[in-house]
């Protein structure tokens, strides 16, 4: 018999100019993960680092939701019951996503449409830039089930949000809306519901003919920033600028702004 991807496709993908457009789509669910789900997810992801006229990725949800994290009717536990091995599960699906949402060096966009649950609030928060549409509400969702936050939630809210309000993020599993998550720097920007796929589309055409070399490596020391002190950073720095300079879209940029006119980015390396 055939399973719910082959009748209809757990993740939407299309390519268009330099942007990948990734949607999670099982949004009767809200776009709650299964295996099904996160193999197509990782999948569409693997392509877009792979392609090398990839310039930015898009995530976002079918529906109403964002994604509301693991789907917990396939968990099936009841009291007293045989446990599952959750560490298994984060170890083989969750942790791989998050690793390379934040080692590949395009900007992805979370373009959180509208819930953003457990798993789904966090790997949101693992993309560079977060937009979300104001109806968008963010919840840890894991202290309701006597979970952990995962997906890298107790590496990223305590450096988005400061201790306080991460573990009253996490202890609590109270829904913060898209506003208020911009106000406390969670997220990037909370925009009118009306105005979200616009904003979305012009964010990505944007970095579409940004200079992607360069954003890469930005992407890349920020991220290290988080377990290097000042020395190692600089040297970072000098490396990746010594990169960075000899990539054809420095040259470019530097003529264009010498000429006075809109630098034509092509994104490559040296
Ligand atoms: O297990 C492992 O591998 C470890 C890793 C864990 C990672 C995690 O993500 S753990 C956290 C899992 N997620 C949650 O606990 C969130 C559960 N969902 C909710 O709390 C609420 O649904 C929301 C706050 C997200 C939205 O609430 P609301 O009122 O807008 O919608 P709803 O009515 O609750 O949900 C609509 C439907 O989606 C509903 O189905 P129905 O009744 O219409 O047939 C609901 O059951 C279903 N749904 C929502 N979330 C999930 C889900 N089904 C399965 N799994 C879900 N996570």
């Amino acid at each position: 018999m055939a399973s719910e991807a082959e009748l209809v496709p757990t993740v939407l993908t299309s390519v268009d100019d330099g942007i990948h457009r990734i949607t999670l789509n099982r949004p009767e669910r809200l776009n709650a993960f299964n295996v099904d789900m996160h193999a197509a997810l990782l999948k569409a992801f693997e392509a877009a680092r792979d392609d090398p006229h990839c310039r930015v990725v898009v995530l976002t949800g079918s529906g109403r939701a964002f994604s509301a994290g693991q789907d917990l009717s396939d968990r099936a536990v009841s009291p007293g019951g045989q446990s599952r091995d959750l560490g298994e599960s984060l170890e083989k699906r969750y942790n791989p996503l998050i690793r390379l949402i934040r080692s590949m060096t395009k900007p992805v966009i979370a373009a959180v449409n509208g819930t953003a649950a457990g798993a789904g609030a966090n790997i949101a928060l693992a993309c560079d830039i977060v937009i979300a549409a104001k109806s968008a509400s963010f919840l840890q969702a894991f202290a309701r089930i006597g979970l952990i936050p995962d997906s890298g939630g107790t590496f990223f809210l305590p450096r988005l949000v400061g201790a306080a309000r991460a573990k009253g993020l996490a202890l609590l599993a109270e829904p913060i809306g898209a506003e208020r998550a911009a106000e406390w720097g969670l997220i990037w920007k909370a925009v009118d519901d009306n105005e979200f796929n616009h904003e979305i589309d012009a964010l990505a055409r944007r970095f579409a003919e940004a200079p992607t070399y360069g954003l890469g490596l930005t992407k890349l020391a920020l991220n290290a920033s988080d377990g290097n002190d000042l020395d190692a950073q600089l040297d970072m720095e000098r490396d990746m600028q010594r990169l960075a300079g000899q990539s054809p879209d420095y040259a470019e940029g530097v003529s264009a702004f010498i000429e006075k006119r809109r630098p034509r980015f092509t994104g490559a390396g040296s």
